[in-house]
C-alpha cells in the first residue's frame, strides 16, 4: 500500500524522537490544550454577560482530542459534536479567533468559514466547495463534515464517509479521483458523547461499519452524564465499550476492534489513538475508542449549573481528574516541563486567548456600528424636517446607548423610523428607505443565502434535451424503460453507486436496476441491510466525497425512518454551511399508492416541509422520472425523486435517448388544453385525471390538466397561473391528506403566483382522507381521489359556477 499523505500534525512515536523534540511535542499539545480551556471558560463567560446567546464547550475532553489529532492525516474526515474544539485547533482545521467568531455569529465566511454565524458554537465544518461550485481537492486537505446539533445525527452520515473509502480502495476505476482519495487510505473519524451513545442511529451506524467492514473510527467521549441523566439510566451495566463486545472481531469474523482508556492519561491516548488508526486504516476495520473518566469542569452547557445534578463527591473527583490538570502534573513529574514553565506557558495562553476574543469581538460589533451609524444619521435627517422629531429622537438614543445592538436592532431602527413619518412626506425618508432596502439585500445573503448550492453546477442549469423517439421505438414496461436509463447513466459516469435493500442482487423490488449488479459489480449497485436512515447517511457521505449515489428507500412509506438524516443533515447542508458543503443525494424511492396502510403512503405536506434544501420530483410516468434522473445525475444539489408504485408495468415508448434527455426541474407541463376549469396534479392522481376527461368531456366540461413534475422547485413558469387567466377556476388534486401537499399548492399558486386575482370561483383541493388508506381495492377507493371524486369535484364546480347550465349532480 502507499504511503499516506501526512498531516502537518507531527506522529507521535517516542522511540523514535530524541527526548527535547518529544518535549517540544507534547508541550505544545498541552499549550493547544489550554488554550482551548480558556476558549470555553471566557466562552462562558461572554454567554453569561450577554454577547453570545448559548455555549456549550469542549472543557474536560481536551487531552483525548490532542491524541486523536496525532492520528489524523491528509484526506481524513471528521464528523462529530460540539465538543471537539481541542481536535479542530490541534489539526488547524479551525483556530481560536475563528472560535469566538461563531460564538458571536458573525455571519461572515471570512470569520467563520464553517458556518457564516449560521450554527451554534462549536459546530465545526471545513469548505471544501469552491465558490464557482467545484471541488476542493480534498485529498490535500484534512476534512470535517458539518456538524449539527442532534446527538448521534451525524452517525449515518460518518458511515457513508468511511464506506468512500471503501470503494476508492475496491473499485480500480475510480483510480482517476485523485483529488478525493489516494487509495482509499482515508479514515472517517466520529466522536460521539456516552448519552448519544443511547440513540438509534448510533446503533444502526455500528451495525452496519461492522458489516461493510470500512475504516470508521468512533471515540466516544465519556463523561458519565448526558445534562443531568447518569449513565445508569443512559447505558446498559453503564458501559457502552462492555456491551460491544459482541461486535469484537474474532479470528475468521469481521467486527471491530474496541478500545478502552482514560480521558486523562495523555500516553496511554496517544499510544491507543496511534495503533487503533493504523489499523483501521490499512485494514479498512472499525474501531470503536471508548474514553472513559472525562469531566465537564463547566457543566454541560451555558442553559444549566451541573451543581444541580452532581453529586459533592463526583464534582471533587472531576476536579482532581480534570485532564489538563493530569497531564500538567505527568509533565512535571516526567521531566518533559517545570513548574515555572508551565506558569508561563498558562500565562502566555491566557493573554493570547483574550486577545483572540476581543479581536473576534471588534470586528464584528465594528461592522455593526458602522451600520448604526448610517442608518441614525439618516434618521436624524428626518428628525430635522419631521413633526414627530421627539419620537423619532427617542430612537436614535435608544439605538446609540443599546449594550452590544445587533443588526436587528439596526435594521429595527430604520423600519420603526419609516413606520412613523408614514404620513408625512419628507424628503429624506427616501436616503432611509434606500439604505433599507441596500441592508435587505446584504441581510438576506447573511441570513437566508445558500438553501441550495446555487452555482453553474446546479440541476437547473442542466441543459433541456428532448426526448427523441424513432419511429420503431420499443414499447416496454415502465419499469424498463428506467433500467435502460440508470444502465446508460452507469456506463457514462463510473462514479454513480446505487445502494439499498433489495437494489443489488434483483436489481430492487421493481426490478429497476435488474441485471445491473451483474454488468457493473456489486462496488456499484449494492445491497444494503435494511437501515433507512443509515442508507441516506451512507449517500450523503459518498457524495461529499465526490461520488454519485442513488440512494434507495424501497417504499415513500418508510421514508419516515431516515427523516432524521433528510431533515437536519442532507436537506440543511448547503444551508448550514453557506455553501462550503455540498452532498448531490439522489434519494429514490417510490409510492403514492399500493395496498395498505404502510404501501399507500403520499405524505408529501411532511416532505414539503421538512426538506427544503433537496428538490422534490413527483413524475406521473417512469418516462418522465428517468429524465429526471438524466438532469439530476449532471447537477450537485440534493433530490428525492418518488416514482409512482403502481406505474412499472405501464406501457411507454423508449427515448432513443434513454440516458440523455433532461427533464428540466420546477417546469410543470400542460397535459391537456382546457377553457372550463384547471386541474393541477402531479404522480399517480396525475393519471386518474386524465382518465376522468373523457367522463368530463360527455358532460360538457372542457378541462384543462396541468402535471406539476416537480412539487419544489414549483411550477417556475406559472403554467398554472396561465391556465387560471384562460379558466378562472381551481382544482387541486393531490392524495396526501387533506391540508398537507394541497395546501403547499394553493399556497404557491394564489399567492406566489396571485392566481387568486383570476378566480372567479372558490379554489377546491381534493385529497385523501385524514386516515391512510386500508388494505384492499375498497380501501383504495374509500381513502385515495377516486376517478369519481374527480369528476364530481369538477362537476360540482360547475355547478356552484352555473348551476343553470350544470344542474345539482345530487
Ligand atoms: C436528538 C437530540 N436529542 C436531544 C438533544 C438535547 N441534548 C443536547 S446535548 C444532550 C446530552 C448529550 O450527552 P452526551 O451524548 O453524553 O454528550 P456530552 O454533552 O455529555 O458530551 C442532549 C440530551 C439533542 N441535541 N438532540
Ligand atoms: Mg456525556
Amino acid at each position: 500500500m502507499p504511503e499516506t499523505a501526512l498531516s502537518p500534525i507531527s506522529k507521535f512515536n517516542a522511540a523514535e524522537l530524541s527526548f527535547d523534540d518529544f518535549k517540544k511535542i507534547v508541550i505544545d499539545d498541552y499549550r493547544i490544550g489550554f488554550e482551548s480551556r480558556q476558549a470555553s471558560l471566557i466562552g462562558r463567560r461572554e454567554v453569561l454577560t450577554g454577547k453570545a446567546k448559548f455555549g456549550i464547550f469542549g472543557d474536560g475532553k481536551e487531552v483525548a482530542q490532542l491524541a486523536m489529532a496525532k492520528a489524523f492525516r491528509m484526506g481524513d474526515w471528521r464528523a462529530g459534536y460540539y465538543r471537539d474544539q481541542t481536535f479542530m485547533f490541534a489539526t488547524g482545521m479551525s483556530n481560536l479567533k475563528e472560535f469566538f467568531a461563531q460564538l458571536y455569529a458573525h455571519p461572515d465566511i471570512e470569520k467563520d468559514p464553517a458556518s457564516a454565524g449560521r450554527q451554534m458554537n462549536c459546530h465545526y465544518a471545513t469548505r471544501y466547495v469552491n465558490t464557482d461550485g467545484t471541488w476542493a481537492n480534498q485529498a490535500e486537505s484534512l476534512n470535517c463534515a458539518a456538524d449539527v446539533s442532534t446527538t448521534g445525527g451525524h452517525m449515518p452520515r460518518l458511515l457513508g464517509l468511511a464506506y468512500a473509502s471503501k470503494l476508492y480502495r475496491e473499485n480500480k476505476e475510480l483510480e482517476y479521483l485523485k483529488q478525493f482519495s489516494v487509495n482509499g487510505n482515508e479514515v472517517a473519524f466520529g466522536t460521539i458523547g456516552n448519552g448519544a451513545t443511547s440513540e438509534g442511529l448510533f446503533f444502526e451506524a455500528l451495525n452496519a461499519a461492522g458489516v461493510l467492514q470500512v475504516p470508521m473510527a468512533i471515540s466516544v467521549w465519556d463523561d458519565a452524564y448526558a445534562i443531568s441523566v447518569p449513565a445508569k439510566l443512559q447505558t446498559t451495566k453503564e458501559d457502552i465499550s462492555e456491551i460491544l463486545k459482541g461486535f469484537q472481531r474474532e479470528q475468521g469474523t469481521n467486527g471491530y476492534e474496541i478500545f478502552k482508556v482514560r480521558g486523562w492519561d495523555y500516553v496511554a491516548l496517544c499510544e491507543t489513538y496511534e495503533r487503533a488508526i493504523e489499523l483501521c486504516r490499512t485494514e479498512h476495520v472499525p474501531v470503536l475508542i471508548h474514553v472513559t473518566e472525562m469531566t465537564q469542569p463547566q457543566g454541560h452547557s451555558t442553559s444549566g449549573s451541573h451543581e444541580r445534578y452532581k453529586s459533592k463527591d463526583r464534582l471533587a473527583w472531576e476536579n482532581e481528574h480534570d485532564c489538563l490538570l493530569q497531564m500538567r502534573k505527568w509533565m512535571i513529574e516526567s521531566a518533559v516541563s517545570t513548574e515555572e514553565e508551565m506558569d508561563e506557558l498558562e500565562a502566555t495562553a491566557k493573554k493570547y486567548v483574550r486577545e483572540c476574543q476581543k479581536e473576534a469581538w471588534n470586528d464584528l460589533s465594528g461592522e455593526i456600528l458602522v451600520e448604526l451609524n448610517q442608518v441614525a444619521a439618516l434618521i436624524e435627517q428626518l428628525i430635522e424636517e419631521s413633526s414627530v422629531s421627539d419620537k423619532l429622537k427617542a430612537i436614535v438614543s435608544k439605538l446609540k446607548t443599546a449594550v452590544d445592538p445587533g443588526r436587528g436592532d439596526v435594521v429595527a431602527a430604520g423600519r420603526k423610523a419609516l413606520r412613523l413619518t408614514v404620513k408625512e412626506k419628507l424628503y429624506s425618508r427616501q436616503g432611509l428607505i434606500n439604505w433599507l432596502k441596500l441592508e435587505e439585500g446584504r441581510n438576506s445573503e447573511r441570513f437566508n443565502s445558500k438553501l441550495f448550492t446555487e452555482t453553474k453546477q446546479s440541476p437547473l442549469n442542466v441543459p433541456v434535451v428532448p426526448a427523441q423517439y424513432g419511429p420503431d421505438a420499443k414499447v416496454l414496461d415502465g419499469r424498463e424503460v428506467l433500467n435502460a436509463c440508470f444502465d446508460a447513466n452507469f456506463e457514462r459516469d463510473k462514479t454513480i453507486v446505487a445502494f439499498g435493500e433489495d437494489v443489488g442482487a434483483i436489481g430492487d423490488v421493481n426490478q429497476g436496476f435488474a441485471g445491473l449488479q451483474g454488468k457493473y459489480s456489486d462496488l456499484r449497485i449494492t445491497d444494503t441491510g435494511i437501515r433507512e436512515a443509515t442508507i441516506v447517511g451512507q449517500g450523503m457521505g459518498l457524495a461529499m466525497r465526490g461520488l454519485r449515489p442513488i440512494a434507495e428507500i424501497q417504499y415513500l412509506d418508510y421514508l419516515l425512518y431516515s427523516i432524521t438524516v433528510l431533515s437536519d443533515d442532507l436537506a440543511s447542508l448547503s444551508y448550514r454551511t453557506r455553501g462550503g458543503q455540498k452532498a448531490p443525494v439522489i434519494v429514490r424511492t417510490r409510492g403514492h399508492r399500493l395496498e395498505g396502510i404502510w404501501h399507500s403512503g403520499s405524505p408529501l405536506g411532511m416532505i414539503l416541509n421538512s426538506m427544503r434544501g433537496m428538490h422534490i420530483c413527483v413524475p406521473r410516468n417512469m418516462t418522465q422520472a428517468a429524465g429526471m434522473y438524466n438532469t439530476l445525475l449532471r447537477g450537485d444539489e440534493p433530490a428525492l425523486v418518488i416514482e409512482s408504485l403502481n406505474g412499472y408495468r405501464l406501457k411507454e415508448p423508449l427515448p432513443a435517448n434513454v440516458g440523455e434527455f433532461t427533464i428540466p426541474l420546477g417546469v410543470a407541463e400542460v397535459m391537456q388544453e382546457g377553457s372550463d376549469i384547471t386541474i393541477v396534479s402531479y404522480g399517480s392522481t396525475l393519471r386518474i385525471v386524465l382518465e376522468a376527461l373523457e367522463d368530463l368531456e360527455s358532460m360538457g366540461i372542457n378541462a384543462e390538466v396541468i402535471d406539476l413534475q416537480t412539487l419544489y422547485p414549483f411550477d417556475k413558469n406559472q403554467a398554472c397561473l396561465a391556465s387560471l387567466k384562460k379558466t378562472n377556476k381551481l382544482l387541486v388534486v393531490d392524495e396526501d391528506v387533506p391540508g398537507g401537499a394541497s395546501a403547499y399548492i394553493l399556497q404557491n399558486i394564489l399567492e406566489k403566483q396571485n392566481g387568486y386575482y383570476s378566480l372567479d370561483a372558490q379554489p377546491k383541493t381534493l385529497t385523501g382522507k385524514e386516515h391512510r388508506p386500508p388494505y384492499g381495492t375498497d380501501g383504495d377507493y374509500f381513502s385515495k381521489p377516486s376517478l369519481d371524486d374527480i369528476v364530481e369535484a369538477v362537476y360540482n364546480l360547475m355547478y356552484e359556477a352555473n348551476p343553470g347550465k350544470f344542474p345539482e349532480l345530487y
